[in-house]
């Protein structure tokens, strides 16, 4: 929150803003105010810094903007419609509201921060202000429930796509954890709303760390960014309309030609296999190796003895 009181400051002055007037009008230290003109800056905010005189907001232009990547959609005749708020506890919570509420498909609910942000099995999923993307997007498609675990797989193949057209060379880790170098540099959570035989509603939330460069110690060995595997600042409104323009040309696909159609995309960037890996589900241990997924978007997990599991949902470990 206090980047963006911080940024407040420094727009209602056309001249320099002193460091200790903004840490006593936001009952910061001194440390916290360095820290969130750096995270500003991360974010492609252009502050100047001078000793003695304090900062001074020069230009914003490189920062994400809803209204320019709304623009840049309908120039590219994709309807999404963005809802962006600076800060929310959960895009997908509010987009499951507004779902829920008759928004139409198509409706992306996006924010610079989440202080709530929600992965699987109530996990926490963690966007720092300004550094991530946040992205939650309604979708009305025809089908079941049976067939949410391809919707996942079709956003992960989309999501692939996108970091791939940005220069990167992303894994995907079935079901849904996209890795740069081995380590999540994106999560996707799919929600729905409906009846078993009839979706109404499915909502796709994905989470890129983009410009992120500092993870909280939990994550320091299992996350990366964009700007840490390329060694610079990346984009977050690039980033971001390349994942949406990917997401619904991949979902449309979904919709009018089933999952068969997207499965070449999302083998082409899966984890090659077999490998083996160990599943956990129903707080079951399985180790075996991963052959693969089927038609229905279930893994094949062959254990020692030739069996082989057909696993529905839960997360694995390469062992
Ligand atoms: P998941 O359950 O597969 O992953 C959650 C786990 O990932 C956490 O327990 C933690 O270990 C790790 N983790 C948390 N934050 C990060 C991060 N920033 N980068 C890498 N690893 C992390 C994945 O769930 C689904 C995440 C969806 C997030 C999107 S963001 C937009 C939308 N809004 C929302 O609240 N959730 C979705």
């Amino acid at each position: 929150m206090g980047a963006e009181e911080t940024l407040k400051l420094l727009r209602q002055s056309s001249t320099y803003v002193s460091g200790e007037k903004i840490s006593s009008s936001l009952n910061l230290s001194r440390t916290a105010v360095w820290k969130h003109i750096q995270s500003l800056r991360a974010m492609g905010y252009d502050i100047k810094a001078v000793r003695n005189r304090g900062y001074l907001l020069v230009d914003e232009t490189a920062v994400l903007s809803p209204d320019k990547l709304q623009a840049r959609l309908n120039e590219a005749c994709i309807p999404i419609t963005i809802d962006h708020t600076a800060s929310l506890p959960s895009t997908q919570t509010k987009a499951m509201r507004l779902a829920a509420e008759g928004a139409p498909a198509g409706t992306a609910v996006t924010a610079d921060e989440q202080t709530g942000g929600r992965g699987r099995l109530g996990r926490p999923w963690s966007t720092p202000f300004g550094t991530a993307l946040a992205i939650s997007v309604i979708f009305r498609p025809e089908m079941d429930m049976r067939e949410a675990p391809t919707a996942t797989l079709t956003a992960a193949a989309a999501a692939a796509e996108a970091l791939e057209e940005l220069g990167f060379t992303p894994q995907i880790k079935w079901p849904n954890d996209i890795l740069l170098n081995g380590k999540k540099v994106c999560g996707i959570l799919t929600e729905m709303q409906g009846e078993e035989d009839r979706v109404s509603s499915l909502v796709m939330g994905i989470g890129i760390n983009v410009n992120t460069r500092e993870f909280p110690e939990a994550l320091q060995d299992i996350a990366t960014s964009l700007a840490i595997v390329r060694g610079s600042s990346v984009s977050r409104e690039e980033a971001a309309f390349r994942l949406l323009s990917r997401l619904h040309e991949r979902m449309e696909q979904f919709q009018h030609e089933g999952f068969q159609a997207v499965r070449p995309v999302w083998e082409k960037h899966a984890l090659s296999h077999p490998k083996p890996v160990t599943v956990v589900q129903n707080r079951r241990k399985l180790k075996g190796m991963m052959k693969g997924i089927k038609a229905d978007g279930t893994l094949l997990i062959e254990t020692e003895d030739g069996e082989v599991h057909s696993i529905v949902s839960g997360g694995i470990d390469i062992t």
